[in-house]
């Protein structure tokens, strides 16, 4: 009964919890925000799968800590030497000793299965997105350099280009260009397209690791060895990470910025950048705002 009450009201308050993060999250561009607590808001369906799966094993340790909490204030009361001056004897009792064995491993393996569904998703594509298919996913390899960010489209005419972090005196428009996180030339992405990322690092250089929050991907970029995972961004916007692996002087400062455009708007980027980035990247500078503001605007 009481537990019951509990769980209404935790998953109560865990609903209206999310509920202001993700007003707060999307009214602002996808990164780090003032007094976050918890994730950053999902725009992929594996980071979507890890705030099911965080918000469960919250719902389930809350649960533990409040039992046993409970029964220590129960101990405490119902058995100190005063209102129990006469102890038991009692040093077996097979039930219960059968019960707290089996119960811990039950919540285990209660807890594994969607853990393991959640960790072959992360490398299997379909068994996450629905209508999932091989021949329309987008290959795109991203780099490790020092201290920056090279990006690869092997299936777009093998367009290739350099990804540096904006320094405090080329920021322009500091709404649209977050210190520390904006760069000259963002990763440009279509929207519900499958991406494989394949992720490398110079062969002369060291160990970086490139991560999204709130694509829910992070993986490591190691010199020799060329790493793959996988993403799908569901709305346009732009998605800020950082290099997760300490690897030098300038570890802070090699952001990673993902764009993601509607898949048309992707074509007529792909096909300018093989020739002019520059041209390509003003192409996507306008509309990709104004998008960004329609979508806050109707999230808020
Ligand atoms: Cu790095």
């Amino acid at each position: 009964m009481r537990q019951a009450y509990l769980s209404r009201l935790w998953s109560g308050a865990a609903v209206a919890g999310l509920t202001v993060l993700a007003g707060t999250g999307s009214a602002l561009a996808a990164q780090p925000q003032p007094w976050e607590i918890s994730f950053q808001p999902a725009a992929s369906p594996i980071m979507e799968m890890i705030h099911r799966f965080n918000n469960g094993t919250l719902v389930v340790i809350t649960l533990i800590a409040v039992l046993v909490f409970a029964l220590l204030v129960y101990v405490m009361v119902r058995f100190n030497a005063r209102r129990n001056p006469v102890p038991s004897k009692t040093s077996h009792n097979t039930m219960i000793e059968v019960v707290w064995t089996v119960v811990p491993i039950l919540i285990l393996v209660g807890i594994a299965v969607p853990s393991f569904s959640l960790l072959i998703a992360q490398h299997d594509p379909a068994r996450a997105v629905a209508d999932y298919d091989p021949e329309k996913t987008l290959t795109i390899k991203a780099t490790g350099m020092a201290w920056y960010w090279t990006y690869d489209y092997p299936d777009n005419g093998d367009i290739s280009f350099e990804s540096f972090m904006l320094e405090d005196d080329q920021i322009t428009d500091p709404e649209t260009q977050p210190r520390l996180l904006a760069v000259d030339n963002n990763m440009v992405v279509p929207t519900g397209t499958v991406i494989r990322m394949l992720v490398t690092a110079d062969p002369l250089g060291v160990i970086h690791s490139f991560a999204v929050p709130s694509l829910g991907f992070k993986i490591d970029a190691i010199p020799g060895r060329l790493n793959e995972t996988w993403f799908l961004v569901e709305r346009e916007g732009i998605y800020y990470g950082q290099c997760s692996e300490l690897c030098g002087r300038n570890h802070a400062f090699m952001p990673i910025a993902v764009q993601a455009v509607s898949p048309e708007k992707y074509a007529e980027w792909a096909e300018l950048a093989q020739s002019d980035l520059d041209a390509a990247t003003a192409l996507l500078a306008e509309p990709a705002a104004e998008t960004g503001d329609d979508e806050a605007a109707d999230d808020a």
